[in-house]
């Protein structure tokens, strides 16, 4: 696999396509960035874009990870001091996921958003920026019902964050792409360059395969999570036998979140995936990649609660380090 295509596999959108071949030429010494807000622990959704900061890294970019610790606050995530605790706990549960220690940097956004120049410059894309478009750029975003006067400042500290922190290339899932568009649009009107920006995919509600899962509703996997509770929550997963599953009642498109999470979890974690069937079944199958397993799942050569099974082995495995970790801290 070349840098391009390691950089840019399973993104849903690259922003511009120019830009990051530009970047894929050299990227050694690169800086690729994301943030998140920290809250609660680690799961699938911050998972998939810590895939991506694992293929960065293996082109040979170092990686920024920032605590938005400021960002959560103004989101209404809690305390102060709570967000500090959580995000501690979040970086250890990073590392034990098999980002490379070396080549990853985390940090506050408390430890530069309050230095006079930078608080200036918010200003100043405040001026260039209207309410409207700053909590447009929210909607996937905001918590809460009501949009806060906090929360339309979010996203232009998010834009200047970008510039701070000196990224080559700025990572988030499809739900930060509006926040990307406004930085691309006011970063300039500041003299600052345009991010070059990647999304990665959502994954469908694991339930239903219906609309995107969510930290806050419906079912999620996450770093806490026992062997038997993932095993439960895959086997309770939508999964029909196909890959572009019919739309639902009303009409509402739907995804095949057990697709996915092999697609976007497992495949890019491990070389060859095996799912293990009894021999009167036809024995094990074994997959060096998703288009495979995908293709047996349409035809019917293998049954979704085969492909459930194995999903649910998999993302144990993957997650068993971080829970033995968040064990450690708390003991
Ligand atoms: C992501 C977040 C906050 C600040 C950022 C600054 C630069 C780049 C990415 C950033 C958190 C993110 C979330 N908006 O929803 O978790």
């Amino acid at each position: 696999m070349d840098a391009y295509e390691r950089i840019t596999r399973n993104a849903a959108e690259v922003v511009t396509e120019e830009e990051v071949e530009a970047l894929a030429e050299e990227p050694d010494g690169k800086r690729a960035y994301v943030g998140y807000e920290p809250s609660g622990v680690l799961h699938i959704g911050h998972l998939l874009t810590a895939n991506k900061l694992i293929d960065l890294q293996d082109a040979g970019f170092d990686v920024t990870i920032l605590l938005a610790d400021v960002h959560a606050y103004l989101n209404d995530k809690g305390s102060f001091e709570e967000i500090r605790e959580t995000a501690e706990r979040m970086q250890e549960q990073f590392l034990a996921y098999g980002l490379d220690a070396d080549a990853t940097q985390f940090r506050y956004g408390s430890e530069f958003q309050n230095d006079e120049a930078y608080v200036l410059d918010l200003h100043g894309l405040e001026r260039e920026t209207s309410i409207s478009r700053a909590e447009r750029a929210m909607s996937e975003i905001k918590s809460g019902e009501t949009a806060k006067v906090s929360q339309a400042v979010y996203p232009l500290m998010q834009a200047l964050d970008i510039e701070y922190l000196d990224v080559d290339l700025a990572i988030g899932g499809m739900e930060q792409r509006k926040v990307h568009m406004l930085a691309r649009d006011v970063l300039p009107k500041a003299d600052y360059e345009a991010p070059t920006c990647l999304h990665t995919p959502l994954i469908a509600d694991l339930e239903t395969g219906v609309g995107k899962m969510s930290s806050s509703e419906g079912t999620n996997i996450s770093m806490e999570d026992s062997a038997e509770e993932i095993e439960e929550k895959v086997n309770g997963a939508f999964c029909p036998p196909s890959a572009d599953p019919e739309p639902d009642d009303d009409g509402v498109e739907r995804e095949n979140p057990v697709l996915q999470i092999f697609e976007y979890h497992v495949f890019p974690r491990v070389d060859t995936v095996v799912v293990e069937r009894p021999d009167e079944y036809g024995g094990d199958l074994t997959y060096d990649s998703y288009a495979a397993l995908e293709a047996d799942l349409d035809s019917g050569d293998l049954h979704p609660a085969d492909a459930k099974s194995a999903l649910a082995d998999y993302l144990d495995d993957l997650i068993a380090p971080g829970r033995e970790r968040l064990r450690e801290l708390r003991a």
